[in-house]
């Protein structure tokens, strides 16, 4: 079996981890000190957000060199160091690799800029206006507004799915696609583990770029570039150029992805990419106009999503299991209830998530139950998709400023961005944040945690434990008690091991019939006669775990927020 497929992978977004020269903004010096705590949580992997030089429009997703440090974060001796700390502790590291687009400022785009006949013009996407003057076409940006932005001095428009400061990558030209393999190869020759891939599946364009179709969503054009017509050729060319060449893991991240996509893109014998990042499950309290068109969570649609990827994915390829990241509100808050049942909550999802059959992913801050920000006004953000969907729900959407405010609170990126909370104190350790640090550190931190044996951060270290020890959280998935209306209920199931793993998302109590419930073939008569432990749970004390617990199939009773993880043996 894969060496990652009983790993997890911890996520740092290096501005907000940890400050290693005070100055407001994490660093690697930073990373450097807190290997030691990432060891003892039982990180396998850390997947690193981007650290490249970068004008920071879009938090470093603006690369404007590939093979150099930006100054804030360190430089590349400190990089260097980093890894091999990393490496010392058994941890393997994989670096973002942005290359749908550059930055504005990356010197390919500023030669391009130069002129029609610039040696660099063609690594990016230049148009003429259309007859009135106007873009190309009717495509929009992820970050709101046209994705075409008008040049001066050449009077072409260039193309940018994202901020008009990252500049689409033309993947047509063979000569740029050779100079992203050679960045890559670099990398790894310096000893990096492997790469997270942005929007990878945007590379390819329709040629011609025909206008996208208008419906309710603000995002147009999408037709057009998701999974366009050369991806997995260029999906093959890199496997070809570079990653067959070395041991890696390597994570695709891709927007719209359906499940064929992500079988004929994970499918070992396909050598494409060892697994795939999805978003169907975090936008179940999406409405119909996107993100910012919040809907109330119902835990029965996640708990669909999440098991329908299991079945039709989790066999044959592989399954990334992540509810959290850089891009996400915190989930304790949005599918938790994070006030009187914050610490069940949080262990609640823990257990779901690393019950599931994949590779769980931990973003910073989720290990203590990190939650949202209380953004009272427009001035507390930072994030360039926040400001500009505010912008626009007020003078597109003609929305007030309380109506954007309360949008942008559901489902803004910063929430996951303010610096994780390792003390009380966090002055000390992280003064002056470039974006404020949440009031509630004084309750929730690292620090208070570690002293607690009975925390949050107990019971993931526990649970990823389990991950190494467990062979059953590597073997089948079964659902159950998919008649209830929310309850989390399958089966893990392996030669000697069955994992039962319950969870009641609401506040309140429920009680199942698992009597009839398809318990993997085999296990029925054990489960009716043998009693078994509870390994891990999200309302009991850690202190007294694991322990015999008795078990009757016929009446299962869970508190609110209760979870646990039975294990037969
Ligand atoms: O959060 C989003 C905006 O509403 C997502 O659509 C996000 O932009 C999308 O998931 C792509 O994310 C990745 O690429 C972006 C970068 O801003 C994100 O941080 C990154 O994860 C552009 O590089
Ligand atoms: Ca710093």
């Amino acid at each position: 079996m894969a060496w990652w497929k009983n790993s997890i992978v911890y996520q740092i977004y290096p501005r907000s981890f940890a400050d290693g020269n005070n100055d407001g903004v994490g660093d690697i010096p930073g990373i450097i000190e807190r290997i030691p705590y990432l060891a003892e949580l039982g990180v396998d992997v850390v997947w690193l957000s981007p650290v490249y030089r970068s004008p920071m429009d879009d938090n470093g997703y603006d690369i404007s060199d590939y093979q150099d440090i930006h100054p804030e974060f360190g430089t590349m001796q400190d990089f260097d160091r980093m890894l091999e700390t990393m490496h010392q502790y058994g941890i393997r590291l994989i670096m973002d690799l942005v290359v749908n687009h550059s930055s504005d400022e990356h010197s390919w785009f500023t030669m391009a800029r130069e002129g029609r006949d610039s040696p660099t013009r063609d690594y990016y996407i230049w148009r003429d206006p259309a007859p009135n003057g106007g873009p190309p076409n009717n495509w929009t940006s992820f970050f709101s507004g046209s994705a075409w932005e008008f040049d001066e001095s050449s009077g072409q428009y260039y193309l940018h799915l994202f901020s008009k400061k990252q500049p689409d990558l033309n993947w047509e030209n063979p000569e740029l696609r050779q100079r992203i393999w050679e960045m890559m190869r670099w990398w790894l020759d310096r000893g990096v583990d492997g790469f997270r891939m942005d929007v990878i599946n945007l590379i390819s364009k329709t040629p011609g770029l025909p206008d996208g179709v208008v419906g309710d969503s603000p995002l147009v054009g999408t037709e057009h570039y998701v999974n366009g017509p050369r991806f997995l050729e260029f999906m093959d060319e890199m496997q070809r150029e570079v990653l067959g060449k070395y041991e890696t893991i390597t994570v695709g991240e891709l927007i719209d992805g359906t499940r064929d996509r992500a079988l004929e893109l994970t499918r070992p014998e396909l050598e494409r990419l060892n697994m795939i990042f999805t978003f169907e499950h975090v936008m179940v309290d999406h409405g119909p106009r996107g993100k910012y068109d919040p809907v109330p969570f119902d835990p029965a649609r996640l708990r669909s999503v999440l098991y329908t990827w299991q079945r039709e994915v989790a066999r044959e390829g592989w399954n990334s299991l992540y509810l959290s990241n850089h891009d996400q509100p915190r989930h304790v808050s949005r599918y938790g209830n994070d006030q009187t049942y914050w610490a069940e909550s949080a262990k609640l999802w823990a257990l779901v998530l690393h019950g599931l059959r994949g590779t769980p992913y931990v973003y910073q801050g989720e290990e203590i139950g990190m939650t949202n920000y209380p953004f009272t006004s427009i001035d507390q953000f930072r994030d360039i998709e926040a400001l500009n969907a505010y912008d626009a729900m007020r003078n597109e959407y003609g929305m007030s400023d309380e109506e954007a405010l309360r949008r942008l609170n559901a489902h803004s990126r910063d929430h996951a961005r303010t610096p994780v909370q390792w003390q009380a104190d966090m002055e000390e350790v992280f003064p002056h944040p470039w974006i404020a640090v949440n009031p509630n550190a004084t309750a929730v931190n690292v620090q208070s945690q570690l002293k607690d044996s009975n925390s949050v951060w107990e019971l993931y270290r526990r649970a990823i434990g389990y991950r190494s020890e467990l062979p059953v959280l590597t073997g089948d998935w079964s659902a159950m008690a998919e008649d209830h209306p929310g309850a989390f209920v399958f089966a893990r199931s392996c030669d000697d091991q069955l994992l039962l793993v319950l969870a009641n998302p609401t506040d309140d109590a429920i009680e199942l019939d698992l009597a009839t419930g398809d318990f993997p073939s085999g296990w029925e008569q054990l489960v009716a006669e043998v009693n078994p432990r509870l390994i891990l749970s999200s309302v009991q004390d850690m202190r007294e775990l694991p322990r015999a617990v008795s078990f009757e199939p016929a009446r299962v009773v869970l508190q609110p927020w209760e979870a646990a993880w039975l294990l037969w043996d």
